[in-house]
């Protein structure tokens, strides 16, 4: 398990422009409001109110940075899919996400999530869609598993899997942060696609 020794928040941006100017890798989290991001993302930091959740979904309209042990970041990046949206919101929220995938150099991994419970929507297919477009590696996490019993739980783990990719060469990771489920397998992935940047430097 990876150790937190510190997490803190940098800022919330919407434009490029207001991206932090450090160039740690890093990994963001995406799925559509009320999915359990934030709580996820302060389960597997182990805060409690790191990250704010929120009972009214898509209220986040920034990509929110944080930045991990010094050496990495999280982004979260806003919520999508939430109901009656206008569309100029959703236009907005569109163009903010793709600026960030087509154009932030460090970033190394997408954590998409959906809920375990529900099949995944139109709007989850078209996120891997960009994702494979843009060839951004990506992983697929299902939350609040804990809602599930086991059986029902690897059903809809199976028909998730089989909605994003009817070849079934892609894992999703079941994931709670009320019972601990996931922790671990996410982590390995996360390190995994830090590995690289977090070599310790070499001396010239
Ligand atoms: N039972 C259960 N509830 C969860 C879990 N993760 C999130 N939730 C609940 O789902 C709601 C939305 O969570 P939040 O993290 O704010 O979602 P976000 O909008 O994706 O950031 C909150 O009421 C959380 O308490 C989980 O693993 N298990
Ligand atoms: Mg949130």
């Amino acid at each position: 398990m990876m150790k937190i020794q510190s997490a803190e928040f940098v800022t919330g941006a919407v434009t490029p422009k207001q991206y932090p100017k450090t160039f740690l890798p890093e990994v963001a989290f995406a799925g559509r409001s009320n999915v359990g991001k934030s709580s996820l993302l302060n389960s597997i930091l182990n805060r409690k109110k790191l990250v704010k959740t929120s009972a009214t979904p898509g209220k986040t309209q920034e990509i929110n940075f944080f930045e991990i042990n010094r050496r990495w970041m999280f982004t979260d990046l806003p919520g999508y899919g939430f109901a009656r949206a206008p569309a100029n919101v959703r236009r907005k929220w569109q163009g903010m996400i793709e600026q960030y995938l087509t154009g932030r150099e460090p970033l190394r991994l997408v954590v998409l999530l959906v809920d375990i419970r529900r099949d995944p929507t139109e709007l989850d297919l078209q996120m891997q869609e960009w994702l494979e477009h843009w060839n951004i590696p990506y992983l697929l996490v299902a939350t609040k598993a804990d809602k599930l019993k086991q059986a029902e739980r690897a059903r809809q783990l199976k028909k998730i899997k089989s909605a994003f990719d009817p070849e079934g060469r892609r894992e999703v990771i079941a994931f709670s942060c009320q019972v601990n489920l996931g922790r671990k397998e996410l982590w390995a992935h996360i390190r995994n696609a830090l590995a690289e940047d977090l070599e310790p430097e070499k001396t010239a």
